[in-house]
């Protein structure tokens, strides 16, 4: 079933844990990418259009410490996730590849089967065939940024006085993301490319620059 999703040449998304750096990286990949002379489009989810916005809010909002609110469960969780990414691939992600930009997505689909997949445990089949119905199209390239659990959250940490719903999760949710998201580097190693971002920050934005370069010499630009 999932043959008939469209990967589409000109759509790369960045993936990670926590605090791995995707927004150097995002903009060392936008700067390469201009050398082709096309637009850049940069984007981000949960969000990327007003109605994924309000969503993204629902998700991420920290609501434990209010004893009148109610978690959310994981199912509603990966159904806002696809809500928001249906009305995001549908109001800017396709306008912007049928007018011939480069798209670059801060995570996408692989963020799913990592988070809600393997981090919440539902089924993958069942996310396999909402990235099916919902949604219909598949990065030609992936980033993803590689780094270890605690020194991602130790970044993250330093940065941010209110952690985030997802954020506030324990260690081991982040190892099974993290593991998953290699297994799926491992299983499509054309599409994806593992960045060590353990690496100093101007060494990361170099490496995501010359992955990109790469992949646009191999695709002949
Ligand atoms: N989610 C998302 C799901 O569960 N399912 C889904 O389908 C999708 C799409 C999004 C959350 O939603 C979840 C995943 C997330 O938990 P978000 O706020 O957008 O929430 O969170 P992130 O995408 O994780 O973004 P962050 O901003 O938290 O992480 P970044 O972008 O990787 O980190 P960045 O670049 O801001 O860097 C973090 C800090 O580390 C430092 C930076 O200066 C910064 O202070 N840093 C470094 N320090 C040293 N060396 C380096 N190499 C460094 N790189 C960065």
């Amino acid at each position: 079933m999932t043959e008939a999703i469209l990967q589409h040449p000109r759509f790369i998304t960045l993936e990670g844990g926590e605090g791995v750096g995707k927004s150097t990286a995002l903009s060392a990949a936008r700067d390469a990418l201009q050398q082709s002379g096309r637009e850049v489009l940069l984007t981000r989810e949960p969000g990327g259009t007003p109605v994924a916005e309000r969503i993204r809010i629902l998700l991420l909002e920290n609501r434990a410490a209010r004893s009148d609110d109610e978690p959310l469960a994981p199912e509603t969780e990966l159904l806002l996730m696809f809500a928001a990414r249906a009305q995001h691939v549908r109001e800017v992600i396709r306008p912007a590849l049928q007018r011939g930009a480069f798209v670059i997505c801060d995570r996408f689909s692989d963020s799913s089967y990592a988070y809600q997949g393997a981090g919440r445990g539902l089924d993958p089949d069942w996310i396999a065939d909402l990235e099916y119905r919902a949604v219909g199209l598949r990065p030609s390239l992936t980033l993803l940024l590689d780094l270890d659990v605690r020194e991602g959250r130790a970044r993250t940490r330093g940065r941010d006085l209110w952690p985030d719903r997802i954020e506030s999760e324990r260690d081991d949710f982040f190892e099974r993301v993290r593991e998953n998201f290699l297994r799926r580097a491992a299983a499509e190693p054309e599409r994806f490319r593992v960045v060590d971002a353990a690496k100093p920050l101007h060494n990361v934005a170099h490496m995501v620059s010359a992955l990109v370069l790469e992949w646009m010499d191999s695709r002949g630009r």
